[in-house]
């Protein structure tokens, strides 16, 4: 082996101070893959512009498609977008979207978390919904407005498990603890969307494309917090990361 695996991270684009135009993401997201899956970070600037998507599946051995504020343009999925929807990054959006179709269709690992979980299921043709806690029933999936870091990320609801599913398997246990920061969730999953964990409310919170030739799981939480210690952080990216270690190893098999 030459070197690590490298987990490209879908990076985001925003304004810092609301104005200096920046491509970035969360050290939380680096550190997972470093110190957890023991691959290499690399922070992609999502811009269509800048690379093809064949040329980041060759730089790298796995995508990590983050969490992030603006959510995913409602016209990627047939919506009209309204005030509801927030902020957009339609750059990541182009980068994102067919990345993961490429991904799966290769069997080239990815994980999905918060936004990228909601970035997996438009990409496989569902629709999102801008508000979850509006639809009758449902809950307030948001991250408390003020508190620290630790408050914000802290255990907030359980995930109910789908029994003989990955997700079971991985974990070992059908009934799961996580955090939740997130105003969207899964309105029509897309068809290759397996549902496998449910919070209380039925949102759905973890999902496996079926038929994927590789890894291709993602979450609602963010399990990069506390992901060293974390029963059920910990495990999702050992797994993440063996199958990264796995397509490493046949690349350079060919
Ligand atoms: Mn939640």
């Amino acid at each position: 082996m030459i070197r690590r695996p490298i987990i490209g991270i879908v990076g985001n684009n925003y304004l810092m101070n609301e104005e200096y135009p920046v491509h970035a993401s969360g050290q939380m997201n680096c550190a997972v893959i470093s110190e957890v899956m023991n691959c290499i970070p690399l922070i992609i600037p999502s811009n269509p512009m800048y690379s093809s998507i064949d040329e980041l599946m060759h730089i790298c051995d796995g995508f990590l498609f983050t969490g992030a504020q603006p959510n995913v343009h409602p016209e990627e999925y047939g919506h009209h977008p309204t005030e509801a929807y927030g902020k957009f990054d339609r750059d990541r959006d182009r980068v994102a979207l067919p990345l993961i179709r490429k991904c799966v269709q290769a069997g080239q690992p990815v994980f999905g978390v918060c936004r990228g979980f909601q970035e997996f299921n438009v990409a496989m043709g569902g629709t999102l919904h801008p508000e979850i806690r509006d639809i009758p029933g449902r809950d307030n999936h948001r991250m408390p407005p003020d508190g620290t870091l630790e408050e914000k990320f802290a255990l907030r609801h359980k995930i109910d498990l789908q029994i003989g599913g990955v997700f079971e398997r991985i974990l070992k246990s059908n009934s799961i603890m996580v955090n939740s920061l997130h105003g969207q969730g899964i309105l029509e999953a897309g068809p290759r969307i397996m549902i496998e964990g449910w919070a209380p409310d039925k949102t759905p919170e973890a999902i496996n494309i079926t038929e994927a030739k590789g890894f291709a799981l993602a979450v609602q939480w963010h399990p990069e917090w506390n992901a060293k210690e974390d029963p059920v952080s910990r495990p999702l990216f050992e797994e993440f990361s063996k199958a990264a270690y796995r397509w490493q190893d046949d690349i350079v098999k060919i």
